[in-house]
């Protein structure tokens, strides 16, 4: 029987990406916890590669927590609307496909929670995705609506705000200090206590509580797989890592790119 070809993809941990396919054809229940390196080949900019990432051109305290945007609303809203024009015309990649084609074919077997605010798993075909830091493209309110807030007005430069009070439209994402929204959070931490398999993929997990998510499912039994060209902060929580690129790692491990007929080797005892 053949092997899935070895693709430029290293393992670190005992087996190979036939072990890790085994793990995913043996699980009943997988969460999957996605970070910004899954939409990195999709042109959209991770936080914390150096150069590239967000961070390095811009301070987080300034540009994602409410005191920033509190100090300079008319700065902090440009950010954002230059980075929704980034999305323009971007397209899910091979990786956010690899993950819905996945769901479909296996109703009820994967539970997408995504850190990701760029609705690319959505556009991809995912349903149900847990969407833990909420979503660029829309807004809400600053602070709690009053009567008169129903209608923004925009201002050149400035964030639409209401005419009567002056409440500012912010957005719909989940700033640092802020909590996550708790009903989709509960959904993502019952799923990872329920699940068998947790695939940690693109993310550098420093950002709590979503990297939370990984040492919960470690803590409860499940094997925690990481996804992820380079080092994180959860290798250590994780049995095994692929390291390479997930628009190359998603497709090989989900089935999308296997050959037909293979039949992986049995899991190793965990
Ligand atoms: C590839 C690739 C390829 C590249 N293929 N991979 C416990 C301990 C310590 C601190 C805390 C804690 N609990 C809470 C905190 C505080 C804080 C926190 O975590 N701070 C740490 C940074 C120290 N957390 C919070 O404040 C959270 N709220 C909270 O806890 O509420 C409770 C509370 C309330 C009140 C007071 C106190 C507590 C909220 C966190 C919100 C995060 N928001 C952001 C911005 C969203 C909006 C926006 O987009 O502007 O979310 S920050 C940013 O980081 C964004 C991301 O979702 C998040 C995670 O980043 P991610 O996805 O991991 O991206 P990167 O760039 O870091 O990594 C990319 C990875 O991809 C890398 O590993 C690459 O190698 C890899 N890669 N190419 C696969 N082709």
């Amino acid at each position: 029987m053949p092997r899935v070809p070895a693709p430029d993809v290293a393992w670190s941990g005992s087996g190979d990406l036939n072990t890790a396919i085994a793990w995913v054809d043996a699980a009943q229940r997988i969460v999957v916890l996605t970070g910004a390196g899954v939409s990195a080949e999709s042109g959209v900019p991770t936080f914390r590669d150096a150069q590239t990432g967000l961070w390095a051109q811009v301070r987080p305290e300034d540009m994602a927590s409410e005191p920033g945007f509190r100090a300079d609303p008319a700065g902090v809203w440009a950010w954002y609307e230059h980075r929704r024009a980034l999305l323009q015309g971007v397209q899910p990649n091979a990786g956010h496909r690899a993950l819905a084609d996945f769901a479909r074919r296996h109703p009820g077997r994967l539970t997408l929670v995504t850190q990701n605010v760029d609705g690319l798993h959505q556009m991809a075909g995912s349903e149900g995705v847990l969407c833990l830091h909420g979503e660029l493209r829309g807004n809400r309110w600053l602070d709690d609506p009053r009567g008169c807030c129903d209608m923004a007005h925009a201002e050149a430069g400035a964030p639409p705000r209401c005419a009567t009070c002056g409440n500012l439209v912010r957005p719909a994402v989940v700033w640092f200090g802020e909590s996550l929204p708790i009903d989709i959070l509960g959904q993502a931490e019952e799923a990872v206590s329920a699940c068998d398999l947790m695939l940690v993929v693109g993310t550098a997990g420093a950002v709590y509580p979503a990297a939370g998510l990984a040492h919960m499912a470690r803590r409860i039994g499940a094997r925690v797989l990481i996804v992820n060209p380079a080092p994180s902060e959860l290798d250590s929580t994780a049995h095994a890592v692929l390291r390479g690129p997930s628009a190359e790692v998603l497709p090989l491990l989900l089935g999308r790119d296997r050959p037909a007929g293979d039949t992986p080797p049995a899991a190793a005892p965990r």
